[in-house]
């Protein structure tokens, strides 16, 4: 006997198409990983890729098939049968390895830390249910409740963009946040705050301005902007300095960071003064907490990232954006800003703010139910 997986695809449709500077979705293509104990208890984590590579390389049919051929296998030796409470960071009965020592097992594998996160996910999630532990408790939260922004795609028309802003800032989200391209930036912001000069504002362009726009990002600063997101090319951080130097609105990272070491070398290099942290493009939770303490000490302000996530990963992030470096509102919005029907019991947003769950692991499950309506296929993978 050992631990299973259950590899879950999912199609949920999006209450409206959202679109980025790298393409449009209509409909969220879902990965769900269940790991499943001796005992027949099932821990949860989320795949947050998505179906093409324009985010990041990462994308969703090659997540299943890493998880299935690589990441699972390599962690035969920790997983596998004859286990016992003499194997290293495990408990008592054996059944679940330590999350560190997961991460370390993963992490000979390269890249991939989206499909690596939601396996060390569902196994961190099995093992805090095996002590009664939630997430929050054990990367160290400090707060019951988080501040929601919300991540507002590029619209037909600067009409359906304020009908849109106007929906949210009615709901009672902290912050807005505008995708932005060249072509879609200026106007929009102009009508955004005209309507709403107050509002904590920033923007997202997912790398797809260049150097030679420097002059051009200047003329965001006269919006007053929390941030600019992302604005040049994951790997171009002399890019992010020189746009530093000119720009007087913060720069943030978000693809541009994806470890410990990174966010250190771009906080040195003056390439960013804040920090977007998401799980998955960092390779898990531990990632996660890591970086994040990195920024405390150096005192760079960070924010939970989103990937159009289901409860099952909205939950665990917001156990993380729970965590006191997290000063700004994230992207972590109820379940109605995504979809009609969530796969868990609905995120609903109150007073601008989610509540962190308490209960064991990441505090929530899918609805059988629901799992089975939106399911498209789901594949067993045995060490
Ligand atoms: O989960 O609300 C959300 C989406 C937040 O804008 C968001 N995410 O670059 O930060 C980002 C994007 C990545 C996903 S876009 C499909
Ligand atoms: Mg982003």
């Amino acid at each position: 006997m050992s631990i299973s997986f259950i590899i879950h695809s999912l199609e949920i449709p999006l209450v409206r198409p959202f679109r980025t500077s790298f393409g449009s979705q209509s409909v969220r293509d879902v990965v769900l990983v269940e790991a499943v104990s001796d005992s027949g208890v099932s821990g949860w984590g989320e795949c947050v890729t998505m179906a093409w590579p324009g985010y990041s390389a990462e994308y969703t049919r090659g997540a299943i098939n890493v998880m299935r051929d690589f990441l699972i296998p390599t962690l035969a030796p920790l997983l596998g049968a004859g286990r016992g409470s003499s194997v290293k960071g495990s408990i008592s009965d054996g059944s679940t390895p330590a999350p560190d020592s997961v991460r370390a097992a993963l992490a000979i594998m390269q890249g991939n830390p989206m499909a690596k996160s939601a396996i060390e996910t569902a196994l961190l999630d099995l093992w805090l249910k095996e002590r009664n532990l939630s997430l929050g408790e054990f990367l160290g939260a400090s707060r019951d409740r988080v501040d929601c922004g919300v991540s507002v795609g590029i619209p037909d028309s600067i009409t359906d963009l304020i009908a849109e802003v106007g929906q949210y800032v009615e709901q009672g989200y902290r912050r807005i946040k505008l995708k932005v391209e060249p072509g879609w930036d200026l106007e929009a912001l102009r009508a955004v705050r005209a309507e709403w000069p107050e509002i904590p504002l920033q923007v997202d362009a997912n790398q797809a301005y260049r150097r030679s726009d420097a002059d051009h990002l200047v003329k965001f600063d006269e919006f007053d902007l929390l941030l600019i997101e992302q604005p040049l090319p994951e790997d171009d951080l002399l890019g992010h300095k020189l746009i530093s130097s000119v720009v007087a609105t913060p720069i943030c990272l978000d693809e541009s960071i994806l470890s410990v070491d990174s966010a250190e070398s771009a906080i040195e290099f003056g390439a960013t003064t804040i920090i977007n942290i998401k799980p998955g493009r960092v390779g898990g939770f531990l990632n996660a907490r890591d970086i994040h303490d990195l920024c405390v000490e150096k005192n760079i302000p960070v924010w939970c990232g989103g990937m159009l996530e289901t409860g099952v990963g909205r939950a665990a992030n917001i156990a993380l954006a729970a965590l006191p470096g997290f000063i700004l509102p994230g992207d972590t919005s109820a379940s109605n800003r995504y979809y009609k029907e969530d796969v868990t019991e609905p995120f609903v947003l109150d007073h601008g703010q989610l509540r962190v769950p308490t209960g064991p692991g990441i505090g929530v499950e899918p609805i059988a139910a629901n799992l089975a309506e939106m399911s498209t296929a789901s594949e067993l993978v045995e060490v």
